[in-house]
C-alpha cells in the first residue's frame, strides 16, 4: 500500500525535527491541496502570544545589532548548510502543502540556499559611501545600521522562499525576524523554523527569540502591522491585502516592503524564435498552476506570427499533463483550494462575456472531490477588456493580437500591476525599446525568457499596484537598514556649510 499523505507528512516533520505538539491536537486545520484532505491540526498563536514574540524579538535585536556583520553571516551560512541537508524533505513538504511539482518544490528550497549564499557574502559588504565635504578638515560618510524587528508576512505560493529572501538579509543586516506565514501553509513554516533552530544551535550564542514564527490568521498579521516595535513589515500577498497593510504601517511611520499582485505580460514580435517562445510561455503561464505572482497572464502576439504560434500554444494547453504532484510526472498540480477554482471559473465566464474564446479551463476529476485540478486555460481575447485587467490567481493566459510594438507596449502597461514582463524578439531595436524608459513599466523586464523564475541575485519586486518593494538581491538589503550620514570635523576651525557666518 502506498503511504498516505498524512503519514508522509508526519514522517517528514519528524525527520525535520518538528515536535508533534506543534501540528497535532490543535484547532487550526492544515490541508493539502493535493487531495484537499486535512493533514494537521495546529494550535494558532493569539495577539497576546504575538505581542510576547515581538517583545522577545526586540530584546534579541538589542544584542544581535552589536554582533559583527561577518559573524552574523555565519548564521546564514549554517542555515544554508542545514537547508542543503533538508532539501529533499522540505521540497517534498512544499509539494504537499502548496501542490507544487517535485522540481518546483525542490527549486523553492534551492532559492533559499542561494539567498543564504548571497547573504553570507553580503555580510562583508554592507558598504556605505565616503563623501567629499565642502569644508576643510571635514569628512563625510554614511553608515548602514540595523533597523530592529522585521515582520515578514508571506503567501502560500512560495511558502518558504519568500521568508528566506527577507530573513537571510534581515539577519545579516543585524535585525531580528518575526514571521507570519499564510494560514494555508503553516507546516512548511514550522519545518523551516526547525531547520533554522538547528543552525542557531550550531551558531551557539545567538540571542533568544532572534527569529520566530507565528501561526495563525489575519489577526497575527495585524499584530505585526500595528506594533511600533516592528519598524519594517515585509508583506507578500494580494493588492487588496497591501492596501490595508501599507497605510497602517505608514500611519505609524513604519516602513513596508510590499510584494503584491502581478498581471504580467509578454509581447511576441515578428522576429521571435517561436520554438523558444512557446516553451517560455508554457512554463510562465502554466507552471506552478498559474499561482506565482510572476505568472504570465497576458500575451500580445504580432499578427504576422499569431497563426504560427497560437494554435501550437492551444495544443500545448490541451496536452499538458495535469495531475497529483506527488505521483507521476505531471507538469501542473492542483489549485490551492475551492475558492481559487471558483475565481478561475468566474474569470473565464467574464472573459466569454467580453468576447473571448476559451480553450481549456475545465475541472479535471483527479483525486477526491475536495481537490481542485483544472486544465490551464488559454483565452483568445478580441481586446484587453473585462477580467484581463485583473490578476486571477489561476492558470489563465489571455492572448491578444497586435500589429505595432508601441501600441503593444501601451496595452502592456495599461493595467494596475507592474511586476514582471517579457519581450520575445531577435530585433535589437525592439528589445531595447522594451527595456527603455518608454518601454515596460514593470520592476522586472525580460528578453526571450518568460516572466517568472527570477534568480535571487537581482532585486525582486514591482511598481504601481505591485507595491514598489524590492527583496532578494542587488542592493535590496538597504531596505532592511537605516542610513546614517555623519560629518566629522578633524580641524581646529568650525566653518559652517553654505558659507553661513555665525560668530558669537
Ligand atoms: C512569488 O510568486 O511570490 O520569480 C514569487 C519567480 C520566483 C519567485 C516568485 N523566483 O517566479
Amino acid at each position: 500500500m502506498t503511504q498516505s499523505i498524512a503519514d508522509k507528512t508526519a514522517a517528514i516533520l519528524s525527520r525535520l525535527g518538528v515536535a508533534p505538539a506543534r501540528w497535532t491536537g490543535g484547532t487550526m486545520p492544515g490541508v493539502t491541496p493535493v487531495t484537499g484532505e486535512e493533514i494537521a491540526r495546529l494550535t494558532p498563536d493569539t495577539p497576546e502570544t504575538a505581542a510576547r514574540a515581538i517583545a522577545r524579538a526586540k530584546s534579541a535585536f538589542e544584542t544581535w545589532r552589536n554582533v559583527p556583520a561577518p559573524r552574523r553571516g555565519e548564521l546564514v551560512r549554517l542555515l544554508g548548510e542545514e537547508l542543503r541537508a533538508a532539501k529533499d524533505d522540505l521540497g517534498a513538504l512544499v509539494s504537499i502543502e502548496a501542490g507544487k511539482i517535485p522540481s518546483e518544490g525542490l527549486g523553492e528550497v534551492q532559492e533559499m540556499i542561494d539567498i543564504c549564499d548571497f547573504a553570507l557574502g553580503l555580510s562583508r559588504q554592507l558598504y556605505g559611501l565616503t563623501i567629499a565635504s565642502e569644508r576643510p578638515g571635514h569628512r563625510m560618510m554614511e553608515t548602514w545600521h540595523p533597523l530592529g524587528v522585521v515582520g515578514v508576512i508571506s503567501a502560500f505560493n512560495f511558502p518558504v522562499a519568500v521568508w528566506s529572501w527577507n530573513a537571510a538579509l534581515a539577519l545579516v543586516c543585524g535585525n531580528s525576524v518575526v514571521w507570519k506565514p499564510s494560514e494555508k501553509s503553516p507546516l512548511t513554516a514550522l519545518a523551516t523554523q526547525a531547520i533554522l533552530e538547528r543552525a542557531l544551535a550550531r551558531f551557539g550564542d545567538a540571542p533568544d527569540g532572534l527569529a520566530q514564527v507565528l501561526i495563525g490568521g489575519p489577526e497575527i498579521g495585524e499584530a505585526l502591522v500595528a506594533s511600533r516595535d516592528v519598524p519594517l513589515v515585509s508583506a507578500t500577498g494580494s493588492t487588496r491585502m497591501g492596501r490595508i497593510v501599507g497605510p497602517k504601517v505608514a500611519e505609524r511611520f513604519g516602513r513596508s516592503i510590499l510584494e503584491l499582485g502581478g498581471n504580467n505580460a509578454g509581447i511576441v514580435c515578428p522576429s521571435a524564435d517561436l520554438d523558444m517562445a512557446l516553451r517560455a510561455i508554457a512554463f510562465g503561464a502554466m507552471g506552478t498552476a498559474g499561482q506565482r505572482c510572476t505568472t504570465l497572464r497576458r500575451l500580445f502576439v504580432h499578427d504576422s506570427v499569431y497563426d504560427a504560434l497560437v494554435p501550437r500554444l492551444v495544443a500545448a494547453y490541451a496536452s499538458v499533463s495535469v495531475g497529483n504532484p506527488l505521483e507521476g510526472e505531471a507538469l501542473v498540480g492542483p489549485l490551492i483550494d475551492r475558492a481559487a477554482f471558483e475565481a478561475m471559473q468566474q474569470a473565464l465566464e467574464a472573459a466569454r462575456a467580453a468576447g473571448g474564446t476559451v480553450h481549456g479551463g475545465e475541472r479535471l476529476a483527479i483525486g477526491p472531490d475536495s481537490a481542485f485540478y483544472a486544465r490551464p486555460a488559454l483565452v483568445e481575447m478580441p481586446a484587453q477588456a473585462g477580467p484581463v485587467a485583473e490578476e486571477t490567481f489561476a492558470p489563465i493566459l489571455y492572448v491578444m493580437r497586435h500589429n505595432d510594438l508601441s501600441e503593444a507596449i501601451a496595452q502592456h502597461n495599461a493595467v494596475g500591476a507592474g511586476l514582471s514582463s517579457s519581450i520575445f524578439t531577435t530585433d535589437l531595436r525592439e528589445s531595447e525599446l522594451f527595456l527603455s524608459a518608454a518601454g515596460s513599466d514593470c520592476g522586472i523586464a525580460n528578453v526571450n525568457i518568460g516572466t517568472s523564475g527570477a534568480e535571487i541575485g537581482g532585486a525582486f519586486g514591482g511598481e504601481k499596484e505591485t507595491g514598489g518593494g524590492r527583496e532578494s538581491g542587488s542592493d535590496a538589503w538597504k531596505g532592511y537598514m537605516r542610513r546614517q550620514t555623519s560629518t566629522i570635523n578633524y580641524s581646529r576651525q568650525l566653518p559652517l556649510a553654505q558659507g553661513v557666518v555665525f560668530d558669537i
